[in-house]
């Protein structure tokens, strides 16, 4: 592993921010007391079916043949390439004008600008996860993991999912070790040894904020007093966590399709100079990165099919974001 790009020694020891004893009256309390908080209503209901049906149009855009209405349909020779059975972060899907539009919700800012401190924030080039209720083509196994590698400390980076569709037990949806963020230096004070999940990245792609655990390890956090619940939500909801929280998602069952949005800001100040310039230049190229906004910044690249890049591929969203003097602050571009 090469070395931690971004993370300052005094930073891998302790926390970047304390929050210690601090109490908010809101869902804040939560966050810092689960390592997790649902922000209800972040973007109204109509906001939210607007995103769901930009979601499915852009799926369409590609012209394989997918109808949100047929269920013949669902399959991957019909799609666009997607991860894990519905994550799609490849064509310059991260840059798409509504993609962009969802980050920059007022509530959406609003929520992470709170649980920060500070407005001057930074954003990720994470993409979206549009999983069909029991498509065939599709194996799947559990992946408890965390996004965040055990050699930095502290709370460093918090993820969001901002959802769009109703989502109940039996639909697709966000599995969360609830408490397992207070016991990430614990758990790792031993060597543990991550899990060959079938899906697990290839290690030439060098994901460093990725631990896969074993299912050993899920029973070493329930046995610690954790609890593995799945989030209910309703369009429009934000779903924060910290990136210390072990968490996976499962595939719908139900009849709906899963519609969300990732979207994860820190502030502008955890970040290097080096890292900024190499985000303002990915913001450029329309490219993706990971879910970490100030550092872990990495190119997605270009999706592949049977080994070679799909023909679909696209260097360009479909449509471009109107850019701003705030959009271009939270891409790394514009200093603030
Ligand atoms: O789609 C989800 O609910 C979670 C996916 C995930 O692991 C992540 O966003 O880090
Ligand atoms: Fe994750």
């Amino acid at each position: 592993m090469d070395d931690l790009k971004g993370v300052t020694q005094a930073s891998v020891s302790k926390d970047l921010l304390t929050f210690d004893g601090r109490t908010y009256g809101d869902w804040r309390d939560d966050f810092h007391k689960h390592g997790f908080a649902i922000v209800k209503g972040a973007v109204s209901p109509e906001r939210a079916e607007y995103y769901r049906q930009k979601q499915i149009a852009w799926l369409q855009s590609f012209g394989l043949g997918f109808d949100p209405n047929d269920r013949s349909t669902w399959t991957k020779d019909h799609l666009p390439y997607s991860f894990k059975g519905g994550m799609y972060s490849a064509y310059a899907a991260t840059h798409e004008k509504f993609v962009w539009e969802a980050r920059m919700e007022p509530n959406v800012i609003k929520a992470f600008s709170d649980l920060w401190g500070t407005d001057e924030l930074l954003v990720s080039f994470d993409g979206m996860n549009i999983s069909l209720p029991n498509q065939k083509d599709l194996t799947w196994s559990p992946w408890p993991h965390v996004d965040q590698n055990p050699e930095r400390k502290g709370m460093q980076c918090v993820q969001g999912l901002l959802n769009f569709a109703p989502n109940g037990p039996n639909d697709g949806g966000l599995l969360l070790m609830k408490g397992s963020s207070k016991l990430f230096d614990t758990f790792f004070t031993q060597k543990r040894e991550a899990d060959a999940h079938e899906d697990a990245p290839p290690p030439e792609a060098n994901f460093r904020d990725l631990f896969l655990f074993q299912e050993k390890d899920v029973q070493w956090y329930k046995d610690n007093g954790c609890e593995l619940i799945k989030t209910c939500l309703e369009p429009g909801d934000l779903v924060l966590w910290d990136s210390r929280t072990m968490h996976y998602a499962c595939l719908p069952e139900g009849d709906v399709i899963r519609s969300v949005q990732y979207v994860c800001m820190t502030p502008r100040k955890f970040a290097n100079e080096e890292d900024v310039k190499l985000k303002a230049q990915l913001f450029h190229e329309f490219e993706g990165t990971t879910h970490w906004p100030h550092c872990n910044i990495h190119r997605h690249g270009p999706p592949m099919r049977d080994g070679v890049i799909d023909p679909q591929n696209r260097t360009e969203p479909l449509e471009k974001p109107v850019l701003s003097d705030r959009l271009l602050q939270l891409a790394g571009v514009k200093d603030y």
